[in-house]
């Protein structure tokens, strides 16, 4: 078995990030920008965020923290990101989600202009993403796809089994797998909560993407001898022996998993990394303006 080092890749990322800044910077751009806006303080949001400029820190990306207060209504939200939208000074932002019950996650989505949505989350880069048009991928599929190119893991004509079919990992992630592209081109099945005898799939799987949210759910039994693992699963338990005072578990078994496959992502130290990193290149990728022109106004004199 290899471990895919997700710790080791984000730095490897980190570095060409950092040098790729300083290129733009000493040619006479300016710096990235990422604005990262939480709503309410959620403990795990409140990690993520911080994590998320802690990462902008270390490539030489200029960030900016937003805390709204839980309270905040619907189209207070709204403004912050209308103003955030026309700030030339902000290359791409995210809303950190889960947002509050009372405010309407898809309309916040749709808000935001697609060209700053380094989260990749609103309909037209999803959109662009499911016609293999250019766009903003995001961050979790984005971040595996990543792993596995940079592992090499031959993914043409392979079975992948994706579990779990999230707006945010599992539907995007099937979509990208069976891309004529590399990696892609396998022949994907999605498997979700009514699938029944999962097993009959995910044994035949030669990659399985475990994107369900159940801890330690994909065990030994359910995986073929020399399949390749990512887990991608993060769900918090408490463990009184750690300074925080919780650990995350992953939704593979990873210590009789291991013993069987021929790739496994670790949690942690897997795709959450992965994520960030790629949360970092969207954001250069808009600093760069690779998918969007800033202005798409056409200027009738000069037809
Ligand atoms: C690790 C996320 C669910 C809902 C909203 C490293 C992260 C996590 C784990 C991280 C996640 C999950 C993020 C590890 C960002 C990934 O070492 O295992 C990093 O920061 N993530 C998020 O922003 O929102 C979420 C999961």
């Amino acid at each position: 078995m290899q471990l895919i080092d997700g710790k080791k890749l984000a730095q490897e990322i980190k570095i060409e990030i950092a040098d790729e800044v300083k290129k733009m910077v000493m040619s006479g751009k300016r710096t990235p920008h990422l604005v990262a806006v939480l709503v309410g303080d959620d403990g795990a949001s409140r990690t993520y965020v911080n994590s998320k400029v802690k990462s902008c820190e270390e490539v030489g990306f200029k960030s900016t923290f937003i805390r709204l207060e839980r309270d905040i209504t619907e189209n207070e939200l709204l403004a912050q990101i209308n103003t955030l939208n026309n700030d030339d000074a902000v290359d791409g932002f995210i809303i950190q989600l889960p947002l509050p019950k009372h405010i309407d996650e898809e309309k916040i989505l749709l808000a935001i202009a697609p060209e700053k949505d380094v989260d990749g989350f609103h309909p037209t880069n999803v959109g662009r993403m499911t016609l293999n048009l250019p766009g903003y991928i995001s961050a979790t599929p984005k971040g595996i796809l990543e792993m596995l190119n940079r592992y090499n893991i031959e993914t043409e004509g392979k079975h992948c089994v994706v579990i779990g079919r999230s707006n945010i990992v599992g539907l995007p992630m099937s979509l990208l797998m069976q891309r004529r592209s590399k990696p892609g081109n396998c022949t994907v099945t999605i498997c979700h909560s009514k699938t029944n005898d999962l097993s009959k799939y995910t044994l035949q799987a030669d990659i399985i993407i475990a994107a369900l949210g159940k801890p330690k759910f994909l065990t030994a039994d359910m995986v073929k001898k020399g399949a390749v693992v990512i887990d991608v699963g993060i769900t918090r338990v408490d463990d009184p022996s750690k300074k925080s005072g919780f650990k995350l578990l992953g939704d593979v078994d990873f210590e009789h998993v291991s013993k069987k496959c021929s790739y496994i992502s670790p949690v942690p130290g897997g795709v959450g990394l992965m994520t960030v990193v790629s949360l970092l290149q969207n954001t250069l990728s808009a600093a760069k303006e690779e998918f969007y022109a800033k202005s798409m106004s056409f200027d009738v004199d000069n037809l």
